[in-house]
């Protein structure tokens, strides 16, 4: 796969001063799907026509998305709530309750700092892969705002509906997940992003955050959660994220869930010595334990160097339960390399010893959780 070429694209240098005709960042273009062919301008423009809006690049390299720069990925009409009247219904547990945002806002708070990914990012037909972000959460935990009706009940699965109304259908988004898996995720009714009450963009005034599942589940303008006794099998588990996985003989339906072991490169910057690569390893449940760097199509793969979720706020250390599921940042020092055409990558390996898949995984067919490592092709000035 390695590439190396006459540099055909490259800014000729002017006469003022040679080295501003070098940029300081290069584009790492996708070498698949859709990104591939729109290229910069009309890619995002598809995107947007589908309410799809990716991280900018200049939002891409430290611990946290701000706000501004925060992917989307919805639909495009957003509820405007009524923090007065807004209530958040509880049913099907020990006793229904409604809770006021007041109420909601009483509640103790914990923190989450957490990936969250659409689960069709990165995938094959779109190429690129900016639907992506990191924010820290706070609110009440899940268990808490249910403890407000009394407890669980008799309820072990869970519907979370939201307040934007989808065309067609009369109810709003909704997305069913188990007590079990709440659990386990660490979930939140997030009241704050960042710090900041939560934007109407993002769902204000409520949100669920599911730290290490896919966002298909952060319901945005949550208004209802409905205890179950049986899985919720709504349009969105039973149909739109899900793949097909091979069992025996057969094909069988699977829900998008818990983001698997993968990692990106971010950006590609200017260095006194060259050019220094950053980008995100996440995922897979267990901390990440090393990044190799490729920038030779996979001949050679070389360690970067990682800054760890612990580590991010130094003078004000998040608790363990609260960065579980972050995402770790990398970097790597590209000395001068010649000009020409790269195609590079990075691959992610966890405590556990186990490695990000280089190749699709031929038992799995579909859109979403797609793990595998994503090459990117660069051209250096
Ligand atoms: N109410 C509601 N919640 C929603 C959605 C939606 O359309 N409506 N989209 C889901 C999907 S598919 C994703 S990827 C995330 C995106 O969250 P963001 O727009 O805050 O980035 O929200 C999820 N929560
Ligand atoms: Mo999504």
């Amino acid at each position: 796969m390695a590439e190396t070429g006459v540099n055909e694209g490259a800014l000729v240098p002017t006469t003022t001063s040679a080295a501003t005709a070098v940029p300081d960042e290069l584009h790492l273009r996708p070498m698949e799907g859709m990104a591939r062919w729109l290229g910069r301008v009309f890619g995002p423009l598809a995107f947007r026509t589908l309410s799809m809006v990716e991280q900018p690049t200049r939002t891409m390299s430290g611990p946290l998305t701000p706000i501004d720069g925060y992917f989307r990925r919805d639909r495009h009409r957003h509820p405007d709530v009524d923090a007065q009247t807004w209530r958040l219904r509880i049913t099907g547990t020990a006793s229904d309750a409604a809770l006021t945002l007041e109420q909601l806002r009483a509640l103790p708070r914990v923190e989450r700092l957490c990936v969250m990914e659409c689960a069709g990012n990165g995938n094959h037909l779109m190429g690129s892969a900016g639907l992506v972000g990191q924010a820290r959460w706070a609110g009440p935990t899940l268990r808490s705002v249910l403890d407000h009706g009394g407890g669980c009940g008799p309820a072990t699965h869970f519907a979370f509906r939201g307040l934007d109304p989808i065309p067609l259908v009369r109810s709003g988004y909704h997305y069913g997940l188990s007590l079990e898996e709440l659990d386990q995720a660490g979930a939140i009714v997030a009241v704050t992003m960042n710090g900041e009450p939560l934007p109407r963009a993002r769902g204000f005034p409520a949100r669920l955050v599911v730290p290490g599942i896919y966002s298909m589940s952060h319901v945005k303008w949550l208004g209802h959660i409905e205890g179950r006794t049986s899985p919720h099998m709504g349009i969105h588990n039973r149909w739109v994220f899900t793949n097909k996985q091979r069992q025996g003989d057969a094909w069988v339906r699977v829900q998008a869930r818990w983001i698997g072991l993968k990692s990106m490169v971010t950006r590609c910057q200017r260095s006194p010595t060259g050019w220094t690569l950053t980008g995100w390893a996440w995922g897979g449940g267990t901390p990440i334990a090393a990044i190799d760097v490729s920038v030779d199509g996979g001949q050679t793969w070389t360690r970067a160097e990682l800054t760890q979720p612990k580590d991010y706020f130094p003078e004000a250390p998040l608790g363990s339960d609260a960065h579980q599921h972050a995402w770790t940042v990398w970097s790597w020092q590209w000395a001068a390399p010649a000009p020409g055409d790269y195609v590079i990558a990075c691959r992610a390996r966890d405590e556990h010893g186990r490695a990000q898949d280089l190749e699709q995984d031929p038992n799995v067919r579909g859109h979403f959780n797609q793990t595998r490592v994503k090459w990117r092709r660069v051209r250096v000035p």
